[in-house]
């Protein structure tokens, strides 16, 4: 179609990507005397978390997130994680053990491992990777409680070799109070976990105050705040890419099942803001899937929300065929793609961007959010045309290692010297001529 229809759409897979709403615009007007932009906020924050530290942490935490806490109370007891963990239903945690070994066993998998090479007698050339020492890690707690988050972060990082985790939840109910989360944490073996949360917590990570000490990368979802937050310290520390508001693209065709579809969609407008868009060539799934939408919203426990998510983010499109579903979901890049096609290897082939894709008719995207093994922190609106998931490699870094013994020295002296006097650096030359 059209670029306008385009854009359109585009909207609607990223929803709210810089939205505040009417009453967090009320809020932030309060407490800083003036009507700031959500940047101008993250800057104000940031800047007094650098000069300040915990004053200006609790600060915040009180007037942006109602919670009076002292230095004290930012971090979670040890005896809290324990209690959490020692009153949760055993059947949970029986299942975050699994999902834990369904995670670190992919996560292993894929891990980097050293790469040595001698190109020639005498030449060693390494590519070595080490894991990063302290990592920070955000879990959202506004609109649900995220103990899969937990998972889906520190699984990877332990793996990777981290010897700090540090989580941050914001100080409600749904964050650094949640049992479930707590629970999670402690099976997980994490001890150190905050109640904070927004651009402050990210600022404290990333410069470190006398109650948090500094992380080398801050990686996890959050609003808006705290993904202008990690943009606007990234250089002091490395984050993740972008995690927004969920979407997926489901492509479907004859063979797949309407109610399955239906379900996959509603599951990502859940998330409200989430947007779920189907793009198929047949006719009768678009009726199919617009009739059981409207059967099943009425079954779920967030169906207002999720109507109202629907309504706003979701479209079903009708295209010529394969090929040009393909190209429209290559061009919409999104967090989540479902192929629900007889050969969905075919479509897959010829896709470029998704942040994570899940084939055939019985692999639902709430599989990998909660248990397959690939992290479901992943990028989104549109982002993955050059952003990656978090991943085990996500916590590495990666250095060389060069070794020459004095003959393969000598054979390569020439080229090395050529080109330093072509730079005008002598010195250069020098250095090398001199070991011949
Ligand atoms: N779909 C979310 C992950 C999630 N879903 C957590 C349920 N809980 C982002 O990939
Ligand atoms: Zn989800």
């Amino acid at each position: 179609g059209s670029t306008a229809a385009l854009d359109q759409l585009r909207e609607k897979l990223s929803p709210q990507g810089d939205v505040v709403s009417p009453q967090g615009r009320a809020l932030t007007e309060a407490v800083f005397g003036a009507p700031l932009s959500p940047v101008e906020v993250v800057e104000r924050i940031c800047g007094e978390v650098k000069s300040q530290g915990d004053q200006a942490l609790l600060h915040y935490s009180k007037q942006l997130d109602k919670a009076d806490l002292t230095t004290e109370q930012l971090r979670v007891p040890a005896e809290d994680l324990a209690a959490a963990h020692a009153a949760a239903d055993p059947a949970l945690i029986a299942t975050i053990g699994r999902i834990r070994d369904n995670v670190a066993t992919f996560q292993k998998a894929i891990l980097h491992q050293d790469v040595s090479i001698s190109p020639k007698p005498g030449v060693t050339l390494t590519q070595r990777y080490v894991p990063l020492k302290r990592v920070g890690v955000c879990v959202p707690g506004g609109a649900a409680a995220y103990p899969s988050t937990v998972l889906m972060t520190v699984v990877p990082a332990q793996v990777a070799g981290v010897d700090e985790i540090a989580v941050v939840a914001p100080p409600t109910p749904f964050g650094a109070y949640n049992q479930d989360m707590l629970a999670t944490c402690h099976e997980l073996g994490v001890t150190e976990v905050y109640r904070m949360g927004g651009a402050h917590a990210v600022a404290a990570m990333a410069y470190g105050t006398d109650s948090v000490p500094a992380v080398q990368k801050i990686v996890g979802p959050g609003n808006l705040f705290v993904a202008l937050a990690k943009k606007h310290v990234y250089g002091v520390v490395d984050i993740d890419s972008f995690a927004g508001p969920s979407e997926v693209i489901v492509i479907a065709d004859h063979s797949a099942r309407a109610d399955f579809i239906a379900a996959d969609l509603l599951a990502q407008a859940e998330h409200s803001p989430g947007s779920a868009i189907l793009i198929t060539w047949e006719a009768d799934v678009i009726e199919a899937v617009k009739a059981e939408l409207g059967k099943q919203l009425k079954l779920l426990d967030r169906s207002d929300l999720t109507r109202d998510a629907l309504a706003a983010f979701g479209a079903l499109i009708l295209v010529r065929d394969s090929e040009h579903a393909c190209q429209l979901t290559d061009t919409f890049a999104p967090e989540h793609l479902h192929i629900q096609t007889e050969n969905p290897e075919q479509q897959m082939d010829k896709l470029r961007n998704s942040g994570a894709a899940f084939l055939g008719h019985y692999t639902p995207v709430a599989l990998g959010d909660y248990a397959a093994g690939p992290s479901h922190v992943l990028p989104t609106g549109g982002t993955c045309t050059w952003a990656a998931g978090l991943c085990s490699n996500s916590f590495l870094r990666s250095g060389s290692v060069t070794s020459f013994q004095q003959d393969a020295m000598i054979e390569i002296a020439e080229d090395v010297e050529r080109l330093a006097e072509k730079e005008g650096l002598t010195a250069h030359a020098r250095s090398v001529s001199i070991r011949r």
